[in-house]
C-alpha cells in the first residue's frame, strides 16, 4: 500500500485494469499473453496519461478564461527523470495501479525499471528546473516550461578499470509515452544573413532581418501534473528540422548524402545536451541552440498573448519570463527584436516591456562558467542581435554617464561588451541589465553575487538582487522515493504532511520517543537493504545494512572536492591497518557522479576513488570496516535508491563555491545527517535543523577568500599534519595503483603546489569532524534523535516555499 489511498479503491482497481488493457490492445496491438515488459510499461504509462488529459485541458482552458497572468520558465535543461511512479502518484493512483497490474500478473515495481530517465539536464540546475515545474502546476500557476528536446540527453557512463567512459544516452529509441508531438506548432528560426535599414516615411529606420539560413521548431508537449492532478500545466520542448529535408535535385544527380546536408545540419541543434555542468561549452553550436528555442519560445508565448490580448504592449502585464541561468539570456535582444522590428513597438517602450517581463536567476560564480559569446560569432551568427546589444549598450552607457558615472573602470565593468582578450558579449551582464529581478539561489550566494561578479552593477541598482533559495519537490524526494519513511509519516502525523510540507515539524514530538525511533530506523533500515541490492547488482560488492551509509552523490568537479573525501578514506584505510585492536565505525563510503567529458582532474578523480575501492575493498586487514562504492551512470532514478538509504550526507564543497546544492536538501528530508562546510544552502539547513544535528567543518567562504589571497603552496599545511602527509604520500607512492604507480604523482603535485581548493587546509578539519560523526554513530539513539529532526526541520526546503516565493516577489501571481 502507498501512503496515500483513495476511497474508492476497488473500483478504481477495476477501471484502471480495463484502461491498461484496452491501450494495450488498441494501441500496442499486443494482448497479455505476448505483451513484453516494455509493452506493459508503455499501456500503464498511456492509461495514466489519459487520466491526466481532461485535466490537462480543463487548466489550459482555465487559464484563457480567467486571463490569468503566465509564467514562462525557459531553461536549457529539465531533468524530469521518469515519470510513471511520478504521475501516478500525484493522481493518487499508485497503489490502485498496483493492484490493477497485479491482477494482470504484472508488477508495476518490475515495470517501472523499463523506463528510461529523461535526463535532459546535467545536475542541479537541470533537477531544480523539473521540481519548479511540480510545484508551479501543483501551486495552480498558469505557467509553461520551454526547452530543448535532446534527441539523445546526458551522456551514460560505464566504469572500465576504474575509468570513466562515455557512451550516448537514447531515451527516445522506444518512443516517449508522454509527450504529444504538435506538428502544426511550428516557428521558423533565422540564422546569419544581413539586416536590411530603410527609412520609414517620418524619418525613423526600419530594420529587417535576412537570415541566410532558417531553421523550423517543432513542438512537444508532455504534461506535468500538479498534486492530486488538480492543475496540469505543459512543458514544451522544441526539436529541430530542416525546412527542406531533401534537396532532390542534387538525390536525383546520384549525391544521396549531399542531399541530407542540410537536414543534418539543421537537426545538430536539438540532437544533444552538452555535457558542461559549470564548466564551459563555448561553441557555436550551442549558441544555436541557446537563440533557437528562445526564439520559438517567445514567438510561442507572443502568440498566445496576441490570441488572448491582441495588445503587444500589455504583454509585461500578462507575462512574466524566468531564465534559468544565462543560457537563455539572448532572449532579451529576441524579445527587442520581435517588439520593435516585428510588432513595431518603439525602442523605449520596448526595453521597458522587456525589463519589466524577464527575471533571472544565477547559479553559479565560477569565472569559467560566466557565458560570454565572441562579438564575430554573434555577429555572423545573430547580426540583428548584436546590433540589438550594441544600443541597449550605448543607452545603458550613456545613462550612467547623465547620472554622473564617470569612472572607466566602473564603465568598462558594467559594459555588455568585454574588451580584454578579444570581445565578447556578456550574457550575464545582458541578463541583468534585460530584467527587472535578479536573483541568487541561497543566501550565502545572493550575497556573494552582490559582492563579486554583480558588485558594480549592485551599486548601480541595489534593488534589483534578491534571494531565493533552491527546494525540491518532497512529492518525488519523500513520497515516491521513499515508501517506508511516506508510511511511517501517514500513520504518525497523518497523510496532510503531503499536502503541507510545514506539518512535518510534528515530528520533533516524537524524536525521543523510543518506538517511533526504532520505526524511523526500520524505516532506513529497508532503505538500506534495497540500496545494498542495488550495490552488489552493479558493482559486485557486497556491503553490510547495519553500517554507516556515507553518501556523495554529484558531479564529479574539483570544487566538489570528491578528492577531499577519498583522502579521508584513505587515511582511515591506513589507520584500520595500522590499528587493528581499534573499535573503528563500521562504514560504506558511496560515491557517484559524472564528469564532463573533457574535464581531464574529474576524471582521474573518479579513477582515483575505483582504485581505491579496489585496494580496500580487497584487503582482509580492513575487516569489512570500510568498503568504498563507485556506482556507475549516475541519474535521477539512481539518487531516488540512494538517497532515501543514506545516514550521512557529503556536502563538502569549497566554502563559497557551491551556489546552494540541492542534494543537501533531499538527503536531510530523509533523515540523513550531513556532514559539510559553510557553504551554499548548507548555511540554511544547519539555521534549521540546528547546530547539534549536522556536522559543519572547515574554512569559510571569508576565510577562503583570504587563504588564497596568502597564497595556496601548501608544503606547509601538508607538513604540519602527519595524517594527510601519510595518506598524500600512500596516493602519490602507487599503493593504489601498482599497475602505474606514477599515475597520481601531479595530482599529489598539484595538491601540493597549487591547492586552489583548499583540499588540504579542511582536511584535519574534515576528519576530526568524522570522528565527530564515528561517536554520534555509536549512540544510537543520539543519532536517531538527530535524524528524525532533520526530517521533521526541513519543510522550509521545499520547492513549493521556493515557488510561493518566486510568485509573490518577482512574477505576481497569486498563489
Ligand atoms: O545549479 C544548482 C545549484 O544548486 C548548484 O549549486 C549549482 O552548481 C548549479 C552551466 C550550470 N550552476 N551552474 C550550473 C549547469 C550547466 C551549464 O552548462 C552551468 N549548474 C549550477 C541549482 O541552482
Amino acid at each position: 500500500m502507498n501512503a496515500i489511498t483513495p476511497p474508492d479503491h476497488a473500483a478504481t482497481v477495476a477501471a484502471l485494469k480495463e484502461e491498461v488493457l484496452h491501450r494495450l490492445t488498441f494501441t500496442i496491438c499486443k494482448d497479455a499473453a505476448t505483451a513484453s515488459p516494455r509493452d506493459w510499461f508503455v499501456a500503464t504509462a498511456l492509461a495514466a496519461r489519459d487520466r491526466v488529459v481532461e485535466s490537462w485541458l480543463a487548466s489550459t482552458k482555465r487559464n484563457y478564461s480567467e486571463d490569468r497572468r503566465r509564467v514562462y520558465y525557459l531553461s536549457l535543461e529539465f531533468l524530469i527523470g521518469r515519470l510513471l511512479i511520478d504521475t501516478l502518484t500525484n493522481l493518487g493512483l499508485t497503489a490502485a495501479m498496483r493492484d490493477a497490474l497485479a491482477e494482470l500478473g504484472v508488477d508495476l515495481e518490475k515495470r517501472r525499471d523499463v523506463e528510461p530517465d529523461a535526463a535532459l539536464g546535467n545536475g542541479g540546475l537541470g533537477r531544480l528546473a523539473a521540481c519548479f515545474m511540480d510545484s508551479m502546476a501543483t501551486l495552480e500557476i498558469a505557467a509553461c516550461g520551454y526547452g530543448i528536446r535532446y534527441d539523445h540527453g546526458l551522456f551514460r557512463q560505464t566504469i572500465k578499470d576504474g575509468w570513466q567512459h562515455e557512451y550516448p544516452e537514447d531515451w527516445l529509441s522506444f518512443g516517449n509515452p508522454w509527450e504529444f508531438p504538435r506538428p502544426e506548432i511550428t516557428y521558423d528560426i533565422g540564422f546569419g544573413g544581413h539586416v536590411e535599414t530603410t527609412r520609414l516615411p517620418d524619418g525613423a529606420a526600419a530594420h529587417v532581418w535576412r537570415p541566410g539560413e532558417t531553421i523550423v521548431a517543432v513542438a512537444y508537449d508532455t504534461p506535468v501534473v500538479g498534486w492530486h492532478g488538480k492543475h496540469v500545466n505543459t512543458l514544451r520542448l522544441w526539436s529541430a528540422r530542416a525546412l527542406d529535408p531533401l534537396r532532390l535535385d542534387a538525390f536525383n544527380q546520384g549525391d544521396h548524402v549531399g542531399a541530407l546536408t542540410e537536414q543534418v545540419r539543421a537537426e545538430a541543434i536539438s540532437k544533444i545536451l552538452y555535457p558542461s555542468d559549470a564548466t564551459p561549452a563555448g561553441q557555436e553550436l550551442r549558441l544555436r541552440q541557446e537563440y533557437f528555442f528562445v526564439s520559438a519560445s517567445l514567438q510561442d508565448l507572443i502568440r498566445r498573448h496576441m490570441k488572448q490580448t491582441g495588445d503587444i504592449t500589455k504583454l509585461a502585464e500578462k507575462t512574466a519570463i524566468q531564465l534559468n541561468d544565462t543560457h537563455p539570456a539572448i532572449g532579451v535582444a529576441e524579445l527587442m527584436r520581435l517588439l520593435v522590428d516585428v510588432h513595431g513597438v518603439e525602442w523605449k517602450e520596448a526595453w521597458k516591456i522587456t525589463q519589466a517581463t524577464f527575471a533571472y536567476t544565477n547559479h553559479t560564480l565560477l569565472p569559467e562558467a560566466l557565458e560570454t559569446w565572441p562579438v564575430w560569432l554573434m555577429e555572423k551568427l545573430l547580426p540583428r542581435h548584436m546590433q540589438i546589444i550594441y544600443l541597449i549598450n550605448a543607452m545603458h552607457l550613456d545613462g550612467l554617464r547623465e547620472k554622473g558615472v564617470a569612472d572607466s573602470g566602473v564603465l568598462s565593468s558594467v559594459s555588455l561588451i568585454d574588451e580584454h582578450n578579444g570581445r565578447h558579449v556578456r550574457m550575464g551582464h545582458l541578463a541583468f541589465l534585460g530584467s527587472h529581478k535578479v536573483n541568487g539561489v541561497s543566501a550565502l550566494h545572493s550575497e556573494l553575487v552582490k559582492e563579486t561578479v554583480f558588485k558594480d552593477f549592485h551599486r548601480l541598482y541595489p534593488d534589483r538582487i534578491v534571494n531565493k533559495t533552491n527546494g525540491v519537490t518532497f512529492r518525488r524526494w519523500l513520497l515516491e522515493a521513499n515508501p517506508p519513511l511516506s508510511r511511517l509519516l501517514a500513520e504518525t502525523i497523518g497523510t496532510s504532511v503531503f499536502d503541507d510540507a510545514t506539518l512535518l515539524n510534528k515530528l520533533e514530538a516524537f524524536a525521543d520517543d523510543p518506538d517511533f525511533q526504532s520505526r524511523f530506523a526500520a524505516a532506513k533500515r529497508e532503505n538500506k537493504e534495497r540500496l545494498a541490492v542495488k550495490i552488489f547488482e552493479s558493482v559486485g560488492v557486497r556491503v553490510d545494512p547495519d553500517a554507516l551509509f556515507d553518501a556523495q552523490i554529484k558531479r564529479i568537479h574539483e570544487y566538489k572536492r570528491q578528492l577531499l573525501n577519498v583522502l579521508e578514506a584513505v587515511a582511515l584505510y591506513l589507520d584500520i591497518k595500522s590499528q587493528p585492536s581499534r573499535d573503528f565505525v563500521p562504514r560504506v563510503k558511496i560515491f557517484a557522479g559524472k564528469a564532463a567529458a573533457s574535464y581531464h582532474q574529474a576524471k582521474l578523480i573518479i579513477k582515483l576513488a575505483n582504485d581505491v575501492a579496489s585496494i580496500v575493498n580487497a584487503d582482509a586487514a580492513t575487516r569489512d570496516l570500510l568498503k568504498i562504492v563507485f556506482l556507475p551512470n549516475y541519474n535521477v532514478s539512481l539518487a531516488e535508491v540512494i538517497i532515501p538509504a543514506a545516514d550521512l550526507s557529503e556536502q563538502i564543497s569549497t566554502a563559497g563555491m557551491e551556489a546552494s546544492g540541492t542534494g543537501n536538501m533531499k538527503f536531510a528530508l530523509n533523515g540523513a545527517l550531513t556532514i559539510g562546510t559553510l557553504d551554499g544552502a548548507n548555511v540554511e539547513i544547519q539555521e534549521h535543523v540546528g547546530d547539534d544535528n549536522i556536522f559543519i567543518f572547515g574554512l569559510t567562504a571569508q576565510q577562503v577568500a583570504e587563504s588564497r589571497a596568502r597564497g595556496i603552496d601548501a608544503r606547509e599545511t601538508i607538513a604540519a599534519s602527519p595524517r594527510l602527509a601519510e595518506a598524500l604520500q600512500a596516493v602519490a607512492s602507487g599503493m593504489f595503483s601498482p599497475d602505474d604507480p606514477h599515475r597520481y604523482a601531479q595530482l599529489v603535485d598539484t595538491l601540493t603546489y597549487y591547492d586552489h581548493f583548499l583540499i588540504t587546509k579542511d582536511f584535519d578539519s574534515y576528519c576530526n569532524t568524522q570522528r565527530k560523526v564515528d561517536a554520534r554513530w555509536r549512540d544510537q539513539k543520539a543519532w536517531r534523535r538527530s535524524a528524525i529532526l532533520n526530517t521533521a526541520r526541513v519543510a522550509w526546503f521545499s520547492s513549493d516555499r521556493t515557488i510561493r516565493e518566486y510568485a509573490e516577489e518577482i512574477w505576481k501571481v497569486e498563489v
